[in-house]
């Protein structure tokens, strides 16, 4: 019996449906803790690590959460989450391994929520905002959620979904001042409670992915997970210091936000302010107001937050992080131009929890990604799964403390080969070890028998000054297979017109292998992007 069987045997779940639908070990990635400050003792609670231990560390009256109208410290924060808990274990009879679905935008309220059902030893199911029932039934029926905190403000959907959902027995709301709403029935009980003795490898969440296509996949994480994504990304690459302040737009339901917007900052006693509905003006404002030194969102919003910069006072902001989807460099140039900083650019994925390739300021190299971060290795493979020259494509490979469980799914063995995490994401690698995205690996485009990087022609349409956005599929063509179609969204003050599609042609066969400049272009007024501003590709290739 190996040491993580041992682990297994002491859980204090005692609804073990998620440990049950675990993919079996020998469909589990390889995991890696050979740096010294990724081994973690058996019991784990990351409530406990990234809360209680804040009080013990004297962080008590500092801020950690922060959003338009209030201040949050740790010592608020700790009892706010008690209260929650003995909400759950008392009121609504949760026991170690149910699964509590979380549903609400980014605020003090939802990360208290989250932080309760770690304590409680149940397991985080969040919702993105913006899903509708048919997808919140998906998910619960999928999970077999069993309770739910839910905002009153969007109550409607998940009222929807009740009927089809029998499992799902007992919902409290916040926002809400009724008798037995979440609010009313937390103030009545004491801020301490003893948090659940859960072992490191006790399920501690549920990430539903973004998925564009099939059924939406559960990734299984453990308590241990997210403890150790405080300790990869954030110590070699970020290095935030306890007076930061974090703020951002990825939803608390999406682990890019669950790192960023709430257990980085607790990880380190800095503290992050929550905007519920972020825009890119929004985000600019809250740097200025809050004084903002960290900022995580994607790049799209980098580059619309580059455009609206000219006369804000961003003098507090010193590090901004882009994940989600490749960093073009005309956008991390223009937001240099905009700023001064050098963003740091990292891909993660919800399978990953969060980033294992990246860079600091200091080491980025223009159009990479960055490199393996300390405690991850990554490799390029061929379809046999053997390592590529340097500077061939193929598929990007990655292993460390952190892998892909998904729950009851099939697809495990897509994502999981040979012990190796497959991103399904075209990489080439350089001699010095950089990564170089090229695109996902479905989404190469063919034609004329050439392989075309939607991405890399992206790129060089965004170094032309009158491209605000755009995105590049392949297109249906009778000769060709498929023709490389680009959709542009013009910045204000340009107008469509057959020569500006001529002159960005040009200017693509300037910049790139001319062979690769978008024979057709369509301009739009906008693109189709998900909640968590990544570029809906095959809404495209739909439309083409
Ligand atoms: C793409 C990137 C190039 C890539 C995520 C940071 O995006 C996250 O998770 P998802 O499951 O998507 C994963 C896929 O998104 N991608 C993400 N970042 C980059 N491509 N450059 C990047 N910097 O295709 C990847 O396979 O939604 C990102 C942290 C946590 C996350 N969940």
């Amino acid at each position: 019996m190996g040491a993580a069987d041992r682990i297994m045997e002491r859980t204090a779940h005692i609804d073990t449906f998620a440990r049950d639908n675990l993919p079996a070990r020998e469909h589990w990635p390889e995991l890696i803790f050979e740096l010294p400050g990724l081994r973690y003792p058996v019991r784990l609670n990351c409530a406990t690590e990234l809360l209680d231990r804040a009080l013990e560390r004297g962080w008590g009256p500092r801020v950690a959460l922060r959003s338009p109208d209030a201040e949050t410290t740790y010592a608020q924060l700790l009892e706010q989450a008690n209260r929650v808990a003995r909400v759950l274990t008392g009121d609504m009879g949760l026991v170690p391994g149910n699964r509590v679905l979380l549903r609400g935008a980014n605020s003090p309220r939802m990360a208290a929520c989250w932080l309760a059902v770690m304590k409680a030893g149940g397991i985080a199911v969040a919702t993105m905002p913006l899903l509708r029932a048919k997808e919140l039934a998906e998910i619960i029926l999928k999970a077999k959620v069993t309770h739910a905190l839910c905002d009153k403000l969007l109550d409607a959907e998940l009222k929807a979904t009740l009927p089809a959902c029998s499992m799902l027995k007992t919902v409290a709301y916040w926002h809400d001042d009724a008798p037995d709403s979440l609010d009313t029935l937390a103030s009545r009980k004491p801020g301490t409670f003893t948090n659940a003795d859960t072992a490191a490898e006790d399920v501690a969440l549920i990430a539903f992915t973004s998925g564009t296509t099939g059924k939406p996949k559960g990734t299984v994480h453990f308590h241990r997970d997210v403890i150790a994504m405080c300790d990869c990304f954030p110590r070699s690459c970020l290095m935030p210091a306890a007076d930061d302040i974090f703020c951002g737009t990825p939803p608390l339901a999406f682990t890019f936000g669950l790192g960023g917007m709430l257990c980085f900052p607790m990880r380190f006693g800095a503290s992050v302010v929550l905007v519920e509905k972020p825009t890119p003006e929004l985000i600019l404002e809250t740097i200025a107001k809050h004084k903002a030194t960290v900022c995580f969102t994607a790049p799209t919003f980098y580059r619309q937050m580059a455009q609206l910069a000219k006369g804000r006072d961003l003098r507090s902001l010193k590090k901004c992080v882009s994940a989600g989807e490749a960093l073009p460099d005309a956008t991390r140039q223009m937001f240099k131009r905009a700023t001064g900083i050098e963003i740091i650019d990292g891909i993660g994925s919800t399978e990953m929890i969060h980033i294992f390739i990246s860079h600091t300021p200091e080491r980025v190299r223009r159009g990479a990604t960055g490199y393996a971060l300390p405690g991850y290795r990554a490799a390029v493979l061929d379809d046999e799964g053997r390592p590529c020259a340097v500077d061939a494509i193929g598929r990007l490979a990655v292993k460390g403390p952190t892998g892909c469980r998904y729950l009851a799914d099939e697809r495990q063995r897509d994502y999981v080969q040979g012990g190796w995490n497959i991103t399904g994401d075209a990489y080439t690698q350089d001699g010095d070890g950089y990564f170089f995205y090229q695109a996902r690996t479905d989404d190469m485009i063919i034609s004329a028998g050439y392989n075309i990087a939607g991405p890399e022609v992206e790129g060089a349409l965004l170094a032309h000054e009158a491209v605000s956005e755009c995105g590049v599929v392949g297109a249906p063509d009778e000769d060709r297979g498929q023709v490389v179609k680009a959709y542009v969204v013009l910045k204000a003050g340009y107008a469509k017109s057959d020569a500006l599609v001529k002159t960005l042609q040009d200017h693509v066969k300037g910049a790139i292998a001319p062979y690769k400049y978008p024979r057709r272009i369509e301009f739009v007024d906008a693109l189709p992007r998900t909640e968590t501003g990544k570029l809906q590709r095959f809404k495209l290739r739909e439309r083409s």
